[in-house]
């Protein structure tokens, strides 16, 4: 008898062993040429929250960037929920957008090369997600669950100070909801696709259905401006329905020509393909999707948002833009009428660097870090080249005030 016990004693103690070395090969990070790799298993469940839909410190709206006020590295813990909302894209043009956040395209995330994300979304599109509340409402309202509260805590804790605002975008939506945004029900399956990330992309990147929560971990290895998009089939249909945005990795030894830059935007180019629906509403053109023939292409997500709210700079200025094409399909020829492009950094690496540009070609996907010198004071108008797509809308301004 007391051999039988011991048998099985043993094998517990081998298999519980054996469940240690299987975790550990889950989990081992290893490093090549400074960058790390081999995250932890991403982790799916179900819970509760109901919180803010969006947090982190350096996590902004179009065409703001976050700056970056710390040495070194850093951990950040990001939330991006995903959810369903009518939005306005041109003058009279509103429709059901699938969003990252609540608009189009979705916020801005700034870090810095070497940084590690601690990433998490929720699907709620089966729920009605209300952006434009002060974020200490929405804390209260989910107080007691333990999710948000003491997720933003940590935020806050991980910030080292107890002032930081725990979520700038959503303060940024409810001073400027240039889209005017409304709650609505659309459940669908969705999932997060950074293209900043180096990751598997059958364990990170999956699809979660309505009501569930996906975590994973990415280290932002390599520095650039990278799209990030729903994967989950029909790509096409998800990301053109407005689930995309931008991360933006700051170089750790920065740009040469950091100390001259007197602004920093980011300008997001991509296409929405939309018919008027039975009400008021328009909604997605399969057609026009599969035949890359879209009804508006766009700066920042809405047709005049940077002429009704443009760039601003003065005359002598260095004016840095962080420019990516999200498409989902077409090209983009950015031109700043007007300016030549000082520095161009392909893709936002700094070693990509051409000078001297009048037209930065980018497929779908593609990005350039952009500085020109803002020659006297007037107005310049950005633009893709491509003018099909310019008379679609694709255009801004910036506005210069005299040299100072
Ligand atoms: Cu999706």
């Amino acid at each position: 008898m007391k051999f039988f016990k011991n048998i099985s004693i043993i094998t517990f103690i081998l298999f519980f062993i054996a469940g240690l070395m299987n975790l550990q090969a889950q989990t081992q990070e290893y490093k090549i040429d400074g960058m790390t790799f081999g995250m932890p298993e991403a982790k799916v469940y179900t819970d509760d929250y109901d919180g803010p839909p969006v947090v982190g410190e350096y996590v902004t709206m179009l065409p703001k960037l976050a700056k970056l006020d710390y040495e070194g590295n850093k951990h950040h813990h990001v939330r991006l929920d995903t959810f369903t909302q009518e939005i306005e894209v041109a003058s009279g043009v509103r429709y059901r957008a699938w969003t990252f956040g609540g608009m189009v395209p979705g916020p801005v995330i700034h870090v810095k090369e070497g940084d590690r994300i601690t990433f998490t979304m929720k699907n709620r599109s089966d729920e009605m997600v209300e952006i434009t509340q002060p974020i200490a409402e929405m804390m209260q309202q989910s107080e007691g669950q333990g999710g948000p509260s003491a997720n933003l805590e940590v935020q806050a804790s991980v910030n080292g100070s107890e002032s930081a605002d725990p979520s700038p975008y959503l303060r940024q939506i409810r001073e400027n909801n240039y889209m005017g945004t409304k709650s609505a029900i659309m459940p669908m399956p969705h999932s997060m696709d950074f293209h900043s990330g180096t990751v598997a992309k059958d364990d990170k990147w999956r699809t979660i259905a309505p009501g569930e929560t996906i975590e994973f971990d990415w280290v932002a290895n390599y520095p650039g401006t990278y799209i990030y998009h729903c994967g989950t089939p029909s790509v096409l249909m998800h990301t053109a329905m407005g689930q995309h945005g931008v991360v933006v990795v700051s170089p750790k030894d920065g740009y040469e020509t950091d100390e001259k830059v007197d602004e920093e935007y980011v300008v997001v180019q991509s296409e929405y393909y939309l018919k008027k629906g039975s009400g008021d509403l328009y909604q997605y053109d399969f057609d026009a999707a599969q035949n890359k023939r879209p009804s508006h292409v766009v700066f920042n997500g809405h047709q005049t948002i940077l002429h009704d709210q443009p760039l601003t700079a003065n005359a002598g200025e260095r004016v840095r833009i962080h420019f990516s094409n999200n498409g989902p399909s077409l090209t983009s020829s950015f031109h700043v009428i007007g300016g030549i492009f000082d520095r161009v950094w392909m893709e936002g690496h700094p070693f990509n660097e051409m000078r001297g540009m009048q037209t930065v070609l980018l497929g779908a996907s593609n990005s350039a870090t952009i500085e020109f010198i803002v020659p006297e004071e007037g107005k310049y108008i950005l633009i893709d080249h491509e003018f099909a797509d310019a008379e679609k809308g694709a255009t801004g301004t910036l506005v210069a005030g005299p040299k100072k």
